[in-house]
């Protein structure tokens, strides 16, 4: 546990996590100061016009904020103030067993689902995290008992030295993010520091991503795989086997998608090592709602089937939902804020799509690759118009898929958002108001 009693810390960035931090700190007694580039403040504690005339014990930092090039964290370095993460805060005032997931896609689903697992088990347990509650504001309420299930975001681990998951869990590494690290490998090392290399580590590691696989492993690595294994969670006669044990079949999983049977691999693997029945687990997967944006299945419009998958904001979100659906009669809706991408990879596989539909900032980006490849895509300014037309030109037989493969922050607060807009659009009375 940290010492904060009587230190002077600033929080820097007053979101969701910055003001769990400053709660946390100020219930155990530290003195709070807070700063944020856009000025948002919490009246309770103080805000800094100007942090860098000030001294500080040490800094925590909230997640959003781009390391590389903030004049304020490199301040702070150079002139040896400690600066920590949020997650590092917040798991140094955990007890009891946090497992820590991460991975480029379908943490929130495994985050959520292992929950779910536990809380069947009759466990404690506590899911926070990127999955959207900060580890600092359930960290006070946690004792021996408790587990402790954290979606674990490259953002949270950029600055962490603290945090150090019992089981670690790494589902898949594929390119994300390169706008903030710069580039894949700093990326790919990021996420590496997921790993602990202690020996009471558990980690849990999924055996058929090129990328996972080349990560350390240590003795206790547990793997999952879509495959036979010979030890391990894998499939084998379309059931889900532990080592020997049979814990459930293919045909009960409630979820969509080669992604998805994965993310299951991965949820049972920790549940596993901390010794849940497969009775209870197979209870919680069959009753498993996934969390919305994830290829979720909306309806029809005009015969044509509808499906959001807002939450695919990087290339291999995107590809591994069109081979989920198939390419034949896919509408694929793609664009938005462009995280660093080039989109070759979506169309150079001669996928036969319906029709292709580019937006937004990177918009005009995806039409010229996918033009490249022989594609005649259609381009709009924003999601919104693009959406008016698919829904006006929707057909019996399509598919419709907003699988954007890049971020929402060019028209929307959040993926979520974009998704909500998206089926309001498709299924509300909403009145088009913008065409290109
Ligand atoms: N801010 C600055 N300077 C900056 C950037 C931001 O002062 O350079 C300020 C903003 O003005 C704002 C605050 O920081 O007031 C926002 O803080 P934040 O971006 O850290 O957001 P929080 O509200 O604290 O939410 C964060 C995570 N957000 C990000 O990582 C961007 C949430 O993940 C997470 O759910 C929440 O903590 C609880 O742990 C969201 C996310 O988009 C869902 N995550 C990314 C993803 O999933 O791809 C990693």
């Amino acid at each position: 546990m940290l010492n904060v009693k009587g230190k002077n810390v600033l929080v820097y960035g007053m979101g969701i996590s910055g003001q769990a931090a400053c709660k946390l700190l100020h219930d155990e007694g530290a003195c709070v100061s807070t700063f944020d580039d856009e000025g948002r403040f919490i009246s309770y504690f103080t805000y800094e016009k100007n942090p860098m005339l000030k001294k500080y014990d040490f800094v925590v930092v909230s997640p959003g904020i781009k390391v590389l090039g903030n004049q304020l964290i490199s301040h702070f370095i150079m002139t040896g103030t400690k600066v920590i993460s949020e997650l590092d805060l917040g798991f140094s005032f955990c007890r009891g067993k946090v497992i820590g997931i991460t991975g480029t896609n379908g943490k929130t689903t495994v985050t959520s689902l292992v929950g779910d697992i536990f809380k069947k088990a009759g466990r404690k347990t506590f899911v926070c995290g990127n999955i959207g509650l900060p580890i600092c504001s359930i960290a006070p309420k946690t004792d021996d008992e408790s587990v402790i299930v954290c979606e674990v975001s490259n953002f949270q681990l950029e600055l962490s030295s603290i945090f150090k998951a019992g089981i670690a869990c790494v589902l898949n590494l594929a390119p994300d993010h390169i706008d903030r690290h710069g580039s894949f490998e700093e990326y790919l090392r990021v996420k590496g520091k997921i790993l602990s290399h202690s020996r009471s580590q558990r980690v849990v590691l999924n055996y058929d991503d090129e990328m996972v696989n080349k990560l350390q492993i240590n003795r206790k690595t547990l793997f999952f795989s879509k495959n036979p294994l010979n030890k391990g969670v894998f499939v084998k006669n379309n059931a889900i086997f532990y080592n020997k044990i049979k814990v459930m079949p293919l045909s009960e999983i409630p979820l969509f998608g080669e992604k998805n049977l994965e993310n299951v691999l991965a949820a049972i693997s920790v549940s596993v090592l901390q010794k849940i029945k497969p009775s209870v687990i197979r209870n919680a997967v069959n009753a498993f709602k996934a969390p919305p944006h994830r290829i979720e299945y909306l309806g029809q419009v005009n015969g044509a089937d509808v499906f959001d998958d807002s939450k695919a904001t990087n290339i291999s979100s995107t590809i591994s939902a069109v081979g989920s659906l198939g390419e034949r009669g896919l509408v694929l809706m793609l664009g938005g804020c462009n995280k660093g991408f080039v989109f070759d990879e979506i169309f150079n596989k001669g996928w036969d799509f319906e029709k292709l539909i580019c937006f937004g900032e990177a918009g005009h980006e995806i039409f010229e690759t996918a033009s490249k490849y022989g594609y005649s895509p259609l381009l709009f300014p924003t999601m919104k118009a693009a959406t008016y037309y698919v829904k006006e030109n929707a057909q019996s037989g399509q598919k419709i898929l907003l699988s954007p493969a890049c971020s929402s922050f060019d028209e929307f607060a959040s993926y979520a958002v974009r998704g909500e807009v998206f089926k309001e659009i498709m299924f509300g009375d909403v009145k088009q108001i913008e065409m290109s």
